[in-house]
């Protein structure tokens, strides 16, 4: 009897180690108060204005995202700041417009930190205001204060030093070395006696890369895209690495990993007040989902990672329902840019497409200055308080620390995060009025105003080549002019036409810039 009593005791113990909901009722403080509400931002990687068939996509079907939708605001007129990752990140995390500062492109996977440590970030907004901050997911902002660094010590500063109590991560992209989960400060399951080691530039140790030993790959890279490096699970990466064989995760288990961390934090979390700010892999490159969701979309292994993908917003739902929090936690659904096809891999995206059209109505994709580039999924369901409709609002991910400020009561100083306007209103479906002015980052900038957008003129090439991604990038050497509300395709270019238009938003764009 003592044994099985024993045994229960070990039980119990194992699965609150392994769920986190070891709070003790006496430790538990009041759920968050209503002004005080939850705050979770899921976000997408790589994910488009039509993957959703909440967005008009009749190939696929995402059942949790299209019930979040239908319990709380679709924005038709959403945005990141930015066509790739990195400064799509810095800008919501800082508030600041990423080509304002260099070094805010795609980086390597072994880059320092580009977030200052000092100042204003979104995390930090709640922090102020007594929330517990969580990051589970892609970080991509970089790593400690050099390039060259040990992966096996503490590495900092990061997501810990700008604004998160909690991180689990992963340091860059699921295509980049090296593949490990950091949490907090330290690689988890590394093995001292296998120390890791990482390197852009030369190849370091003796494993097989995707360029020597092509027949070791379970995914076979694209030609010309490179992601020949250093073969991990069966998959060539970019840059190379050694060691730390058992820290490795595996593509299949990985997202299921960040999934349970951020289902944890959610529990561990429920009595205060949180933000949580949980980074999907999905559908980026490399896509290799769990083995249960392979082949399930028809589309290729691309839609099968983004019915992964509302499976696990889906499991987030649940859990904050399990908590009891439902009434008091706003969930926001976005992407950090829009869609492509073969980023790297022979994985089915263009093969098995099907008719699936990942960009919907808009022209271009990741990469892209046209609309398809920045303009994403933007759902914001906060049952009881926001009323379920579609917003026309003209928003940006940039604008959630003003936004967040405000709802909490608090001031950014002077010169911080001056490029985020409060869309408090429009967020929570008080207003279908957004902002009036908005700049976008492709390879070119554009600005729109109104109906109106303008792109700068650019000599890069039109289209990143059949070779490459083959997506549309915006690039002409003349000014183009598109009105939004007549053509959202950007087919008819009217700078000719209204040549005033192009004076003013161009000078617009020039004060914005000198800001
Ligand atoms: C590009 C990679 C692409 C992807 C992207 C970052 C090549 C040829 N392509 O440089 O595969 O990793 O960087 O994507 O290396 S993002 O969504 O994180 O910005
Ligand atoms: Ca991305």
């Amino acid at each position: 009897k003592k044994i099985a009593c024993l045994c229960i005791h070990i039980i119990t113990g194992l699965l609150i180690a392994l769920t986190g909901s070891g709070q003790s009722a006496s430790a538990q403080q009041a759920p968050a108060p209503i002004n005080k509400p939850n705050v979770i931002f899921i976000c997408a990687d790589d994910l488009g204005y039509g993957d959703l068939s909440c967005y008009g996509a009749t190939k696929i079907k995402t059942p949790n995202l299209d019930k979040l939708a239908a319990q709380g605001i679709r924005f038709t007129n959403g945005h990141c700041t930015s066509a790739t990752c990195t400064p799509s990140r810095y800008a919501f995390m800082t508030g600041q417009y990423p080509w304002r500062k260099a070094g805010t492109a795609i980086l390597p996977g072994d880059a320092a930190l580009i977030i200052p440590v000092t100042g204003t970030t979104l995390p930090k907004i709640f922090q102020k205001a007594g929330y517990k901050t969580g990051i589970v997911g892609k970080w991509y902002l970089g790593l400690g204060n050099e390039v060259a660094k040990d992966w096996n010590g503490e590495i900092k500063p990061g997501p810990n030093e700008t604004g998160f109590d909690y991180s689990f991560i992963f340091p860059a992209t699921a295509d980049r070395v090296p593949t490990v989960f950091i949490e907090n400060h330290t690689i988890t399951a590394l093995d001292p006696a296998d120390p890791i080691a990482v390197d852009y530039k030369t190849k370091i140790g003796n494993e097989p890369t995707g360029k020597e030993n092509p027949e070791l790959l379970k995914l076979q890279s694209t030609p010309n895209h490179g992601h020949n490096n250093t073969i991990v699970n069966g998959i060539g990466r970019i840059g190379f690495m050694t060691g730390g064989k058992i820290a490795r995760w595996t593509d299949e288990e990985m997202p299921l990993t960040f999934l349970q961390k951020a289902k944890n934090f959610i529990e561990e979390n429920k009595r205060n007040s949180f933000f949580l700010y949980y980074a999907l892999t999905e559908p980026h490159v490399p896509r290799m989902p769990s083995t249960i969701f392979k082949g399930k979309s028809g589309l290729g292994l691309r839609g099968d990672a983004i019915l992964q993908l509302d499976w696990a917003v889906g499991e987030i739902m649940k859990q904050v329902k399990i908590a009891g929090i439902e009434k008091n936690t706003l969930i926001i659904f976005s992407s950090d840019n829009g869609p492509v096809l073969d980023d790297g891999y022979l994985d089915g995206a263009v093969t098995q497409l099907n008719g699936h059209t990942p960009w919907g109505p808009l022209r271009g994709g990741k990469y892209s200055a046209f609309e398809a580039g920045t303009r994403v999924p933007f759902i914001v369901s906060w049952p009881g308080k926001v009323q379920p409709h579609t917003s026309g609002a003209l928003i940006c991910q940039i604008d959630f620390i003003a936004s967040f400020a405000k709802m909490l009561g608090q001031n950014i100083p002077a010169g911080e995060a001056y490029d985020s306007e409060n869309m408090l209103d429009a967020l929570l479906g008080k207003t279908n009025t957004g902002r009036t002015t908005l700049v976008q980052q492709g390879g070119a900038l554009s600005i729109v105003k109104g109906d109106w957008k303008y792109i700068t003129p650019n000599d890069g090439p039109a289209n990143t080549g059949p070779k490459l991604t083959n997506i549309e990038t915006g690039n002409l050497p003349t000014p183009q002019l598109y009105n939004l509300k007549e053509d959202i395709g950007e087919k008819n270019n009217l700078a000719q036409k209204y040549p005033d238009k192009v004076k003013e938003l161009s000078a617009l764009l020039e004060t914005i810039k000198n800001k």
